[in-house]
């Protein structure tokens, strides 16, 4: 007889309702759980995997960790005072989220294993309608919290799925997959190659490193925490907020170099050509991996060991990019061929392409994937999309940063949040919606600031910009700014939908009915709430 394994419990079925549905249970979404929470709002996090924590939860390659410092790269609510290295390691990141979760007391308002597979608005009931791989809901307010480095960007390689070792992306690391004593393959030089190459670099029989196009890379300094600072912290939290906000300071003001006057970065150039001859004394390996365009314009990277690594007798780097594959053959655009063992696809994630724009439908019918693929992605303050009413980013279009923590960008598209959703309370709305020409307004404007910055005139190309070139993932100015400008929702900038236009009631089995707009009313009362008198 079969021994039968034990059934797994079904899962409790999803709400009928919810006032605010979060997708991802990444910074943003537990974030998000945490503040609407507070603030006393009913809110229900969907996400897809069965654990909390994001990219963080997604990569675990060998020496995955932040390159942010760990005190600035932090909720500014839940300060971690027990990080043990400047540049906290990807473990002690997921760790600290946990607890965030835990401290927070809102790990029943997240859903694990639950993926939104679509979301529809529909305008008469000024719901979204959402199917989820547990069922279907409805929310009045939708929230990604999806962001942009979850979906593994694959290279586009003839003969890739055919190669007969192993093949994994950087974010899909196999754990069971022993790669020492092995021939190993890594393609990109981004910041996940850079952390991935020094950590196998010892163990394997060969490394090959793909390289497209050179990296600027600066010293990391990364250390040890001392006990003393972390009791320190502990004991007297204002201290390492003192800290946090130096340290803040220090990043702030490198914007302007990014963002104003590139020609500032010309000192990270010397910086980065100082370190590269102190740590690598072979004239062909250096002119091999000096950048041929100005830094900052790619991310740049901090690592005290990647040319160290590339250094080693074992480790070779060809300068071309890997272009096919023939069974366990790798061959490069500039007709070099290495046989591996195994290949680790180092190669980033689809950002200016959002995954989950392809599943949001807005009210004409339209995803806004195929809004966006008419002139690259766009919202207003990085957060709201005409079309698409009580739909809100977090870590939306320009808003990504070069040179600060993200941590500090999505809590000031929460607070953006928390004031849109208190304005619907206070004024009784059921739709807020960008109207277009905020939009555009917002967008012309974000378009000119970028036009001078390093990520447009650093000669590059980068996974800032879209397939047409656009910088559609940066935000051009400091995050200074972007909190100022997302500090309070200006109604101005938006149609609202008196609640009182749509009619809900309650059936027989206390399920909420709807009717539509009640026409006339509806206009007079949306003319009465904006203040504007006017409605696109
Ligand atoms: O990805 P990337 P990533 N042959 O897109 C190359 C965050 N992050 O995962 O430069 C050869 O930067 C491609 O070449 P090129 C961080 O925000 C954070 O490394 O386009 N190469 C490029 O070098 C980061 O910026 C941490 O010419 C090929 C590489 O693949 C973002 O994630 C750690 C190729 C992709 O680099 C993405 O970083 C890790 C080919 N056929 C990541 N196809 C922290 O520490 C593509 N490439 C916080």
């Amino acid at each position: 007889m079969n021994a039968a394994a034990p059934a797994r419990p079904e899962p409790d079925p999803l709400p009928q309702h919810v006032r605010v549905l979060v997708i991802g249970a990444g910074f943003a979404g537990i974030g998000a759980a945490v503040t609407l929470t507070r603030d006393g709002q009913e809110v229900l996090v969907l996400e897809r995997a069965d654990d909390v924590g994001g990219t963080w939860r997604d990569n675990t390659y060998p020496g995955c960790a932040c390159d942010v410092q760990s005190d600035l790269y932090c909720f500014s609510f839940a300060p971690n005072p027990a990080w043990t290295r400047t540049f906290a390691p990807q473990r002690e990141i997921l760790a600290y989220l946990h607890d965030v979760v835990r401290r927070f007391k809102v790990g029943h308002l997240i859903r694990c294993g639950v993926a939104v597979t679509a979301a529809r608005w529909d305008e008469p009931t000024a719901r979204w309608h959402v199917s989820t791989t547990l069922g279907d809901l409805t929310a009045d307010v939708l929230v990604s919290g999806a962001g942009g480095l979850n979906e593994p960007k694959l290279p586009n390689v003839p003969g890739i799925d055919t190669f007969t070792g192993q093949v994994f992306h950087s974010a899909r690391w196999d754990p069971s997959i022993d790669l020492r004593g092995r021939d190993v393959a890594v393609v990109g030089t981004g910041a996940s190659a850079i952390q991935i190459v020094p950590s196998i670099a010892e163990s394997v029989a060969s490394l090959v490193l793909f390289q497209r196009t050179a990296a600027w890379v600066l010293p990391r300094r990364d250390k040890a925490v001392p006990g003393w600072k972390r009791r320190l912290f502990a004991l007297v939290p204002f201290v390492q907020k003192v800290s946090r906000a130096l340290l803040y300071l220090t990043h702030e003001i490198t914007v302007l170099g990014f963002v104003w006057r590139p020609f500032i970065l010309r000192a990270a150039e010397r910086m980065g050509r100082a370190h590269l001859r102190n740590q690598v004394s072979d004239p062909h390996l250096r002119a091999v991996l000096t950048p041929t365009y100005h830094a900052g314009c790619k991310r740049v990277l901090l690592s005290d060991d990647y040319y160290p690594a590339l250094s080693r007798h074992t480790s070779e780097v060809v300068p071309s990019a890997l272009a096919t594959v023939e069974g366990d053959t790798l061959i490069a655009e500039d007709g070099t061929k290495r046989r591996v063992d195994a290949l680790i696809l180092a190669t980033g994630f689809e950002v200016s392409d959002l995954p989950v724009a392809r599943m949001i439908t807005g009210k004409d019918g339209r995803t806004l994937h195929d809004v966006w693929a008419v002139d690259g992605m766009q919202a207003l303050r990085g957060s709201t999309v005409h079309g698409f009413p009580n739909l809100f980013f977090l870590v939306g279009p320009n808003t990504g940063l070069g040179h600060s923590s993200m941590v500090h960008v999505i809590e000031s598209q929460l607070a953006y949040l928390r004031d849109a959703l208190r304005t619907m309370d206070e004024r009784g709305c059921a739709a807020i919606e960008a109207t277009d020409s905020a939009q555009q307004a917002w967008n012309a404007d974000v378009r000119r600031h970028m036009a001078r910055t390093i990520w447009t005139t650093g000669g590059c190309s980068s996974w800032y910009q879209d397939a047409a070139g656009r910088v559609t993932v940066l935000w051009p100015g400091s995050t200074l700014r972007l909190r100022r400008e997302t500090r309070r929702l200006d109604p101005a900038e938006y149609t609202l939908t008196p609640a009182a236009a749509v009619t809900r009631r309650t059936d027989r089995h206390g399920s909420e009915q709807v009717d539509g707009p009640i026409d006339g009313l509806a206009d007079g009362l949306v003319d009465g709430l904006t203040g504007t008198g006017a409605r696109p």
